[in-house]
């Protein structure tokens, strides 16, 4: 019996080493940017973690450990930018979500082809609930495997098509940010809506990855709640993985190659990242069939269109803006979220190897956009899981009209 006790605690004690602990980890807020601010802030970001996509006449998030707190606050104050601590410890907090998750986790078994709201799913369950799906409908549903991630998550998506001849193409994918557990349940809803009604499926074949970086996604939940990046080794054993959203063969950008430790680091060259470069040469291929490209994200309740690197506008930019106000519309009739249509750099912070301007940029895919998702939770990234229901509920109606508008432009 004692000795069933101690296997007991020597699990639990390492389960709670094995996570990353953000014990004295803040959070800070910044009073609304400035174009003045912008150029700092855009270099700021290569080294500190900034959440959502500061911009002009937006507050700035940063998250600090306890030694990059007084760099950032001298750099914030060296700027004129007054500032706040929204989190004076993360710790706690990350803390008693994990419990809560773990908990739900054991409350709640998952039936098998279904998809549950209620609490946020394992990548594995994500692929299970995907594979299962393809057995129960295989006239319909077509799993596919985009690569493999370097610790070995499969980057698994599904079509899902009445196999029309000549049907336009849609694409949708999550999780391309580990850390935005909030996004997976919109794919999942889309995959939801999309097999139970054919009418859907007469408008065009759909394209869905829930988790487009299964490895960063996994150790997100296992070890490190806030990591975001790809799981691929660099030469700082320290520092590994690569932002995959910033990897996409289209205007790469190298910038400071040694900056491994940047939550926005590009990796070593375009498409460095297998799950980064098997989603960009699936999409070239399906690209003369893609109408419609949406990576979702959190967190800012925006829904942003190209490009990152530059204000100029694109030439369908009046189009864009339409679907996307739309879209935006159908979300604030659900329960008054309001989401804003901007330009990606309109808050001039500029971005480069972006998924969405890969699509428009080298896939010449008409309508292409980034959804950033409400936040929540302590910190934004961590909306509680009775949060999921709400905004897939307010999402989906959002998804449903931009396709709408799409498909009739
Ligand atoms: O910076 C990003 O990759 C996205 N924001 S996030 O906070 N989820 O990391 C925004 C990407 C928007 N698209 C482009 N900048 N092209
Ligand atoms: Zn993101």
């Amino acid at each position: 019996m004692r000795s069933l006790f101690s296997i007991v605690l020597l699990m639990v004690l390492g389960s709670a080493l094995a996570y990353k602990s953000y014990s004295g980890y803040q959070v800070l807020k910044s009073a609304p940017l400035t174009a003045a601010s912008m150029p700092y802030i855009n270099r700021l970001s290569k080294h500190f973690d900034f959440w959502g996509t500061p911009g002009v006449g937006r507050p700035a998030t940063v998250m600090v450990s306890p030694e990059q707190a007084p760099l950032v606050v001298a750099a914030f104050n060296r700027m004129r930018i007054s500032h706040e601590v929204l989190i004076p410890d993360l710790g706690p907090e990350v803390e008693r979500e994990r419990l809560e998750r773990e908990a739900l986790e054991v409350a709640h078994s998952m039936k098998p082809r279904e998809a549950v709201y209620d609490r946020y799913m394992s990548c594995q369950e994500i692929h299970h609930y995907m594979r299962d799906l393809s057995a129960a409908y295989p006239e319909i549903a077509t799993g596919i495997i985009f690569a493999n991630g370097t610790e070995g998550h499969k980057v698994k998506g599904i079509k899902i098509s009445n196999g029309n001849v000549g049907q336009k193409a849609l694409w949708f994918d999550c999780a391309i940010h580990a850390r935005e557990w909030i996004t997976p349940p919109v794919c999942l809803r889309i995959i939801d809506e999309v097999i139970a009604d054919p009418a859907l499926r007469d408008l065009a074949d759909w394209y869905i990855l829930p988790v487009a970086n299964p490895d960063g996604y996994n150790y997100s939940i296992t070890t490190d709640r806030f990591w975001r990046k790809t799981r691929s080794p660099n030469p700082d054993p320290d520092c590994p993985g690569t932002d995959p959203n910033r990897n996409f063969d289209f205007l790469w950008d190298a910038g400071n190659p040694t900056d491994y430790c940047s939550e926005v680091y590009p990796g070593t060259n375009a498409f460095s990242e297998p799950e980064v470069s098997g989603i960009g040469n699936f999409i070239l291929d399906i690209a003369d069939s893609l109408v419609l490209y949406v990576a979702i994200h959190s967190y800012g309740e925006q829904i942003l269109y190209p490009y990152g690197h530059t204000v100029e506008p694109v030439p369908n930019v009046d189009q864009l803006i339409a679907a996307g106000t739309a879209s935006a519309d159908a979300i604030a009739a659900v329960a008054g979220t309001t989401y804003t249509v901007e330009n990606s750099a309109s808050g001039l912070y500029f971005t480069y190897g972006a998924s969405d301007d890969f699509a428009y940029g080298r896939g010449a895919v008409q309508y292409a956009y980034t959804y950033e998702l409400s936040g929540g939770g302590s910190a934004g990234f961590d909306p509680p899981a009775s949060l999921i229901q709400p905004v897939v509920d307010e999402v989906w109606p959002g998804i449903k009209a931009l396709v709408d508008y799409v498909l009739a432009n």
